[in-house]
Parts: structure tokens; sequence; C-alpha cells
């Protein structure tokens, strides 16, 4: 039996672009944190990390399609919260940046993390980026490793 996974170690020749909402970004900057944190952690060099900022969380598919597109990067790690507020919004935006980051990793072959939080509180939030529940920010960098190596091994690589 074959059996493939991912190692979490810094894939040779690899660029990581991390794209940030500006929206939330009490809570964005501290995801942001714990993925360039992950990433050095793990070996990726300080060069192969791009940030690229987003106004809010329904702009980041299209700014993840250019760089999927633009064959750059091994992977686009994205990091946002939406938080539920007064009104449906919330649903709107936590929809289309989901749909459209799994649009974007089909259509280009690479992979779009979702290390956008949709949390009822702001406390939720909080706890999901740097507190009680650890840094989802450093989650969505180790799983761009991941995805990066497992993509490398499976037929069907150019690389
Ligand atoms: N953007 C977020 O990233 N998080 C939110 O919680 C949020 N809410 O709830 O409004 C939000 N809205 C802005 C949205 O992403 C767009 O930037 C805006 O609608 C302009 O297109």
């Amino acid at each position: 039996m074959k059996e493939y996974q991912g190692q979490l170690t810094a894939p040779a020749e690899a660029k990581f672009a991390l794209v940030v909402s500006r929206f939330n970004e009490f809570i964005t900057s501290r995801l942001l944190s714990g993925a360039v944190d992950a990433l050095h952690r793990h070996g990726v060099d300080e060069d192969d990390v791009e940030v690229v900022w987003s106004p809010g969380s329904f702009e980041i598919p299209v700014i993840a399609a250019r760089l999927a597109e633009s064959g750059q990067y091994a992977a686009v790690v994205c990091l946002g919260a939406v938080i539920r507020g007064g009104t449906d919004h919330y649903q709107y935006v936590a929809a289309e940046v989901s749909k459209g980051l799994s649009v974007v990793a089909l259509r280009s072959g690479v992979p779009c993390i979702m290390g956008v939080l949709t949390c009822d509180t702001i406390e939720q939030a909080v706890d999901r980026a740097g507190a009680k529940s650890g840094n989802k920010g450093a989650a969505a960098a180790v799983a761009a490793l991941e995805m990066v190596n497992l993509l490398r091994q499976l037929p069907g690589n150019e690389s």
C-alpha cells in the first residue's frame, strides 16, 4: 500500500503569500503574527514570505486568485476575522470568502488556506487569535506547509 502525507518542513524553493484582512485588524494582526511565526519556526526563510493586506475578508478571494494564478507562490494563506454583528451582513461575507477561496484553489491548483475566522462573538475570535484556542493563523500556515509538501508528492506534480 502506498500512502502519501505532507511533511511540515519548509519545502525547497517555495514562496508563501499571506493575504490578511484589515477589517478587525485587532484580531487579524494576531493571526498574521501566528502565521509568520509558524512558517519561520518550520524553517521557511523570511524572504520567501510575502504579505498582502485586503480591505476586508470579502475581498480576499480576488487577491488570492491573482496571487495563485501568478505562479509565484506555492500556497496562499488567507487570514481574516468575520464576526457576527447586528445584521446578516456577516453571513454574506463568511459565505463568499469561504466559497471564493475554494473556487480559487480548485481552479488554480494552488492551496488557498482558509484561515478566516467565522465567529459569533469577539471573545470567540480572541480565543482563536492567540488565546485559549490557540492561533488559527499558525494552524493555517502549518496546513499550507502540509499541502505544498503533499501536492509535490502526488501524481501529476510538475515541479
Ligand atoms: N469584513 C471582515 O473581514 N469581517 C467582518 O466581520 C465584516 N463584517 O462583519 O462586516 C467584514 N465586512 C467588510 C467586507 O469584508 C468588505 O470589505 C466590505 O463589505 C466591502 O466590500
